[in-house]
């Protein structure tokens, strides 16, 4: 049977796009706050921000639901991040990252709201220093190790590689034959020092060692990990930079996260020149072959391995170099 009804010319067809005709809201209404180190307004601060150890907070509120862009570019063209919604509110934090590689920098740089409807709302303001990431909020992410003392898990001392505990919580070092130093020749493009693991062997070998952070020596990163808007490992990426010898043919990084929910691995091999970044999400790592669903706590058995291997054939020299390992939430470091 068929029905046959006629539409009420009235009757709303599809979504509003404009907000309703009492709708307001102007450039006094938009929130820019300083977060970090030296937090404050913006606009107290002559617009001026340092990315080294800060980031902004984009807050707006709106009575009602509507489409909105806040589109951050350098002005010299050089960096552009957009975010975008429809919402009653935003509520966005910001530390330089751009849609792709290269990040914003020390410089002119302005902030657009486009609102549905409305005229624009543009911010100019200054950049003082690079980005570092330090002070990052759990709602954007949490900065790990970037081997330059930004991270959770300081490194003891620039440059020099030390597995000892105590106050500096450094890490462990399973990686009995090989080499894991600390380098900056030819630094990532987060800059700075960089972990290299290199080994080589008589005979050939899957595995050659592991380094990383110890839950048994650093329980603190339990209570950050609770600070994460979600645990669920399809809306957490893991972010890292990896470059390795391309002369050893069968180098592969294997990096590991063992929670109370399991230990999960992920594998690549190496196969590319220079740095990268790598950028999946923790449903990428697995336990055998099951993906991970619920990213889970960090207690005493607990630990991340920064493994040297070989892929996808066994090897007797094998190298890698990691840096600015970092989870963002709900997507990955860059768009692109
Ligand atoms: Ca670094």
């Amino acid at each position: 049977m068929i029905s046959l009804w006629s539409c009420d010319p009235l009757e709303q067809v599809g979504p509003r796009i404009c907000p309703s005709v009492d709708f307001k809201f102007e450039s006094s209404d938009l929130t820019i706050d300083i977060v970090g180190d030296n937090p404050g307004a913006l606009s107290e601060n002559d617009f001026e921000v340092s990315l080294a150890g800060n980031g902004l907070n984009i807050k707006a509120d709106f009575s009602e639901e509507l489409k909105w862009n806040i589109i951050l570019s350098m002005k010299d063209g050089s960096a552009e991040k957009v975010y975008s919604g429809e919402s009653d509110s935003i509520d966005v934090f910001w530390y330089g990252n751009s849609k792709a590689y290269p990040m914003f920098k020390t410089g002119d740089a302005s902030l657009k709201l486009e609102l549905a409807c409305q005229d624009p709302i543009i911010v100019d303001f200054k950049i003082l220093n690079d980005p570092n990431f330090k002070n990052v909020d759990p709602k954007f992410g949490i900065l790990i190790r970037d081997w330059d003392m930004n991270g959770v898990f300081p490194i003891q001392e620039l440059g020099q590689t030390d597995f000892g505990w105590g106050e500096t919580k450094e890490g462990f070092n399973w990686a009995t034959t090989a080499d894991v130093t600390y380098e900056n020749n030819d630094p990532s493009p987060a800059g700075g020092y960089y972990l290299n693991i290199s080994d080589s062997k008589s005979n050939p070998v899957w595995y050659y060692g592991t380094t990383g952070i110890d839950g048994n020596n650093y329980s603190d990163f339990d209570e950050i990990l609770e600070e994460l808007p979600t645990f669920q490992a399809n809306e957490l990426w893991f972010n890292i930079y990896v470059k390795g010898d391309q002369s050893f043919e069968n180098t592969s990084m294997e990096l590991e996260w063992s929670t109370t929910s399991g230990r999960y691995t992920y594998t690549e091999h190496l196969n590319w020149e220079g740095w990268k970044l790598i950028s999946v999400p923790l449903t990428s790592f697995k336990n055998g072959t099951d993906p991970m669903d619920v990213f889970g706590g960090f207690n005493g058995s607990s630990y991340i391995g920064f493994q040297l291997g070989s892929q996808p054939l066994q090897s007797t020299q094998a190298q890698i170099s990691f840096d600015f390992a970092m989870i963002t939430v709900g997507g990955p470091l860059f768009d692109e």
